[in-house]
């Protein structure tokens, strides 16, 4: 045999260990073959293949001295202790002549024991054979009379050095490879409702079985079992009934597993899951009838999301299942709100683990914010709080000084568009604008012939500069009317105005300064100091801040374009500090009454005399404007008022005379106002 041979010598002993890998064949030959064998010879052959094969030995010669028993001269084959032959002679026709036929072991070893005597008369060859690997065919090498069992408990392959055990349809190879048991369960049942029984149901079922059925459905379904009422699982007593040997078990995650065994069925199982797991098990003994199970699936159930404060949650169903959507709207004039943040719309759905994606918003009342300040004007709370929807707000002008142009207040409702509304209009809150023409004197006591000295808040319009000596009328909280010439030449610097004052020297008067001083643009700038053209003696006056409008200093009106022209014999009020009874000034502030005139009913002395002009004056006493009262006002009572809250409106700007005042011939000329209320509006506007 081939390999090598080591030994290994420990103290005690020598024991020879062959490191070689087992060979498929080999020869093996006497001591000196083809030559003759010495005597006195005692030689071992240890033979090996590899496991899962036999060894079989074929003699191609055999020569040895033959003997009775072979006593002299032997070769003895033992295969594992087990005695095999013992060979010697020449040829077949000797008794212990081994033959043609091979010698076939029970194993994969072999062991040839070669002996010769010490008396060799006549010379023999020995022997020389060859041995080899044959495949044992484990599937038919079982003995019965062994009582070994077959090595696979239904199909058994041969292979070389080896075997394989498979198993008939519908059973499945154990984890011992060689035993079969019956193929039930397995798979997934994953439709949404199915039948599962016991393998031959309702016949007996077979021994030695473990089935596991497993049901996955989609998650958001829950399984239910029921189980039919044919039901038997054998049932062992041991200290009461136990399912020792044959049991079904359903087994939940998360859950304790449940067993059953017995006669009675389990009934109806909810499993509350989509998953479950049962398992079949019976083992070689007893006898169970089995059973049967229907399995159904129903969608997760969430809880009833409840009800919303000041809105509703739609659909309203008895119950909600999974992949319900339910959605929450807000009653008018609430809003929808996800903690501290407004949302748009809300939804939720019924997940597969039965809870709200969302949890519900909450509709909280809205707001319409701070009402906007107004002007002149303030804000006052009627109804509700917080500025909250339907709260009720209502707009007032600071009275007597100002008021809305046509109502008296402005009332505003949080509406649910979160806006200020009114009840009918277009929302905007109308400015507070100046009252006109009223003063705290109402009645101007007639007709005084050359004039009279004005009470305090008589003429609150009445402003006077001292610079060029003018005067002017107050016609909003900023502006002033005024004649051109009185301003001319200072449209680039700041002139100083008085209001509030009947008396120069004693009152305490207001301080006006002008901001902007805008003549009117056809006003022909000629001889200026002394002009000779008063054609459009008109400017206007923008203060540089809001004048505090008091009983003493308030705007008079601007006439309408509808009220008519001036006239003859119409009587209008003019006012000033202006000179009188031939004094140059006057420390008070005076008024008397004038006629007007058609202008070809004035001498004009030889000045221009337009339309934008006319003329008033007094036939028998000469009341008149005179010097310094220039740029003051001509005004008229208006109509439609009654004599409690009489109003009064600027007709005339005192602009120029032709001969000296109070003349009963020539009458003074004044500005006539209507045909300038267009460019009195614009201007005011633009600036
Ligand atoms: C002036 O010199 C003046 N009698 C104003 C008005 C009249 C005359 C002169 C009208 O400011």
């Amino acid at each position: 045999m081939g390999g090598i041979h080591l030994i290994f010598c420990l103290l005690w002993a020598c024991v020879n260990v062959c490191e070689c890998e087992p060979v498929m064949f080999g020869e093996v030959s006497s001591p000196l073959y083809p030559q003759p064998y010495p005597a006195d010879l005692k030689k071992q052959w240890d033979l090996e293949v590899p496991q899962g094969y036999q060894i079989q030995l074929t003699f191609n010669h055999l020569d040895i001295e033959p003997s009775p028993n072979c006593y002299y001269d032997s070769l003895m084959v033992v295969s594992d202790k087990k005695f095999l032959g013992k060979f010697c002679g020449q040829n077949s026709t000797d008794r212990y002549y081994p033959g043609n036929k091979p010698i076939l072991a029970p194993g994969n070893r072999l062991q040839l024991v070669f002996q010769t005597d010490d008396s060799n008369h006549v010379s023999h060859l020995g022997f020389t054979a060859f041995y080899q690997a044959v495949d044992i065919d484990e599937c038919t090498s079982f003995s019965v009379e062994n009582e070994s069992d077959p090595p696979c408990s239904q199909i058994c392959l041969n292979t070389l050095g080896s075997y394989l055990c498979a198993c008939h349809h519908g059973y499945q190879l154990r984890p011992d490879q060689r035993t079969c048991i019956l193929d039930c369960g397995g798979g997934v049942y994953s439709e949404p409702e199915g039948t599962i029984s016991s393998p031959g149901y309702p016949n007996t079922s077979p021994l030695d079985l473990h089935c596991v059925y497993n049901i996955s459905v989609q998650p958001g379904f829950t399984i239910t079992l029921n189980f039919s009422q044919t039901f038997h699982i054998e049932q062992v007593y041991n200290q009461g009934p136990t399912c020792l040997f044959h049991w079904l078990q359903v087994s939940v995650p998360q859950k304790a597993p449940q067993k059953f065994c017995g006669g009675k069925s389990p009934g109806l199982l909810h499993t509350d899951s989509h998953f479950t797991q049962v398992e079949y098990h019976t083992d070689r003994h007893g006898q169970s009838q089995g059973w049967s199970l229907h399995y159904t699936t129903q969608r997760v159930q969430c809880p009833n999301p409840g009800r919303i404060h000041n809105g509703r949650v739609t659909p309203n169903f008895a119950k909600y299942l999974y992949r319900d959507y339910i959605q929450v709207r807000c009653d008018q004039g609430y809003k929808l709100m996800m903690g501290e943040k407004e949302i748009k719309s809300f939804k939720s759905m019924c997940q597969s683990d039965g809870e709200w994606h969302l949890t519900l918003p909450e509709c909280k009342i809205i707001d319409c914010g701070a009402p906007k300040p107004l002007q002149n004007g303030k804000v006052q709370f009627i109804n509700g709080s917080n500025n909250e929807y339907l709260s009720v707000i209502e707009y007032h002008c600071n009275e007597p000084y100002y008021a809305f142009e046509k109502t008296p207040k402005a009332r505003y409702t949080c509406a649910a568009t979160r806006k200020w509304t009114e009840d009918d209009s277009n929302n905007i809150i109308p400015p507070c604008i100046p009252v006109c023409g009223e003063n705290i004197e109402p009645a101007f006591g007639g007709r005084v012939f050359g004039g009279k000295q004005a009470q305090l808040g008589q003429i609150p319009w009445q402003l006077y500069t001292s610079l060029t000596r003018g005067g002017a009328s107050l016609i909003s909280d900023y502006w002033a009317i005024t004649a051109a010439h009185v301003v001319d030449g200072f449209e680039n610097t700041t002139m100083s105005f008085l209001g509030g004052l009947i008396h120069l020297t004693q009152d305490k008067p207001i301080k006006l300064e002008t901001e902007k001083i805008i003549i009117h643009p056809n006003y022909k700038r000629v001889d200026r100091g002394n002009p000779t053209n008063f054609d459009n003696d008109i400017a206007l006056i923008k203060m540089s801040s809001k004048v505090p409008l008091g009983p003493n200093i308030r705007p008079v009106c601007l006439p309408k374009k509808t009220d008519g022209s001036v006239m003859e014999d119409m009587m209008g009020t003019i006012s000033g500090f202006g000179g009188f009874e031939g004094k140059l000034k006057s420390d008070n502030l005076r008024y008397g009454h004038v006629q007007e005139y058609p202008n070809d009913k004035c001498d004009s002395g030889g000045l221009p005399v337009t339309d934008n002009m006319f003329c008033a004056g007094d036939d028998k006493k000469g009341v008149d404007s005179c010097q310094g009262d220039s740029g003051g006002p001509l005004f008229h009572p208006m109509l439609g008022y009654g004599s409690a809250e009489q109003r009064y409106e600027v007709r005339g700007i005192v602009s120029w005379g032709p001969t000296k005042c109070g003349d009963t011939i020539f009458k003074g000329f004044y500005t006539k106002v209507q045909n300038y209320l267009d460019w009195i509006k614009e201007t005011m506007a633009n600036n």
